[in-house]
This record gives structure tokens, sequence and C-alpha cells, in this order.
């Protein structure tokens, strides 16, 4: 009991999946009923994250969930053709001039890893409008896994911060709020340079950067989804790239 309560003082089950991943509610509450505050905690924190729909047990009964299946989602894009747009499995957006969300072209350069293809992003031009541009995957149901990761490979070209230009890797659960879960830009990681463009990787420009990122609880229900975002301004060109997508659930 102890043991128990210093646990929830702390907020102990409400730190996310890591931490979760490694100890489990289950396994620091020693009885049902403990388990069952556990999980409410951990919905009742997590719901400050940005979403409304935190996991709190209202005595519902939900459709029994269908296990966790190991591998959720894998694509590194080779499979499709030289500036293809993306299949029925994305949901995309297209706002603003000038704008597509598709499969590269080879004067665009390489993929993750000197693959041949990724997906790519691109404002060819907007000034003076912005534009917003995202891919979305799922939904997935992943009420049985006790966590899940993300993990890609991104890439942007060109994008300015005087432009307000944003790059997101986001997810979101039960069509909450989206939570970002890596910014590729504005970051260190990628360096505003007006003379990197799409295909500027092969002569070292920039490269590409592989992330793999813990889900928060709160993405872990019956609708699980992924989300790539740009949003950018530009006379020119701004670009932003992803390739070789895996998302895995933990049982
Ligand atoms: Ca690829
Ligand atoms: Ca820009």
């Amino acid at each position: 009991m102890r043991r128990r309560r210093l646990a929830r003082k702390l907020g102990f089950c409400g730190l996310g999946a890591a931490l979760v991943g490694m100890i489990g509610c289950g396994e620091a509450a020693s009885d049902a009923r403990s388990a069952q505050s556990c999980s409410s905690d951990s919905g009742a924190n997590d719901g400050g994250s940005g979403s409304s729909d935190a996991e709190i047990d209202t005595g519902a009964e939900l459709p029994e969930a269908a296990g966790c299946p190991g591998t959720l989602f894998s694509e590194d894009f080779e499979g499709f053709g030289e500036g293809a747009s993306l299949d029925a499995g994305w949901q995309t957006t297209l706002e603003g001039p000038n704008s597509s969300a598709r499969i590269n072209l080879d004067i665009e350069g390489h993929g993750n890893a000197g693959s041949n293809r990724f997906a790519l992003f691109t404002n060819g031009g907007s000034e003076p409008n912005p534009v917003d541009i995202s891919a979305a995957g799922g939904p997935f149901d992943v009420r049985g896994c006790q966590s899940a990761t993300l993990s890609a490979s991104v890439i942007v070209f060109s994008l300015e911060q005087p432009e307000n230009d944003h790059a997101f890797v986001e997810v979101r659960g039960n069509d909450g709020n989206w939570i970002p879960m890596y910014m590729p830009f504005p970051s260190p990681d990628f360096a505003s340079d007006a003379n990197c463009r799409a295909g500027g990787q092969e002569t070292g420009c920039v490269a590409w950067k592989t992330i793999q990122v813990t889900l928060p609880r709160v993405a872990l229900g019956p609708n699980l989804q992924f989300r790539f975002r740009m949003t950018s301004l530009t006379a020119v060109t701004d670009f932003f790239g992803f390739d070789d997508i895996l998302l895995t659930g933990v049982p």
C-alpha cells in the first residue's frame, strides 16, 4: 500500500508509455482495485497533454479489443511509382496553391538509406498565401497494447523560420487533438538553409534523420492515427520528406 501511495503521489502511472512500458500499471498495482485506479489516473494525467478525450472509466462497455498486433503499419514507399500520389491508405489534406503530397521524382534525390522512393510534400511557391499539407495513417485499434512506438525517417529542405515554416510528426487517439511527437523544423537537426533544395541530400547539404518515439498513453485507444504535416510560405520551394515508417505495438 505504501508503495502504491507513493507511486500515485509521484504521478507514477501518468508518466507516459515509456515508463509504463517498463514497469506497467498492472505490475505496480497488486490487486484489481488498484489496477483500475491506476488506469484512471493514467488517463486523467495524460489528458493534460491536449486531448479532452481522456481515458476515464465511465463504466461503459467497449467492444472487446482484438489483441495487439506487433507491426501495425510499415511503409518504405518502394512499391510506389515515381511522382505517384499517396494511395487510399493515406488521408491527405492540401490547403494552398502550387503544392503537392506525392512520391518523389528521381531528380529530387534518394529516400532514407539510399532507397529510391519517399513521400514528399512540396510548396512550389505559394506567396502571399501560406500552405498546409498533411498525410495521416490509421486508424489502428491499439487497446490491446501496453505501449506503442512510431519510427520514421524525415528530411526538410529550405524551410525558413522568418516565414513561420513548420514540420511536424504527430499522433492522436479517439479523434482528439493532434499531439506533436517530433518537430523536424524549426529544429537544430535541420538548420535553415535557403540553398538546400530537394536533391541536396546527395551533396551532403542535409541528410535524413531517423526518429523513434514512444506514444503517449492517451493515444492508445481504438483509433490511433499518426500524421506528417508541413505548414510553409515561400516564393520558391519548400519541401518536407518522410520514409521508412514503422508503427509497432507492444502487447
Ligand atoms: Ca524508401
Ligand atoms: Ca519558407
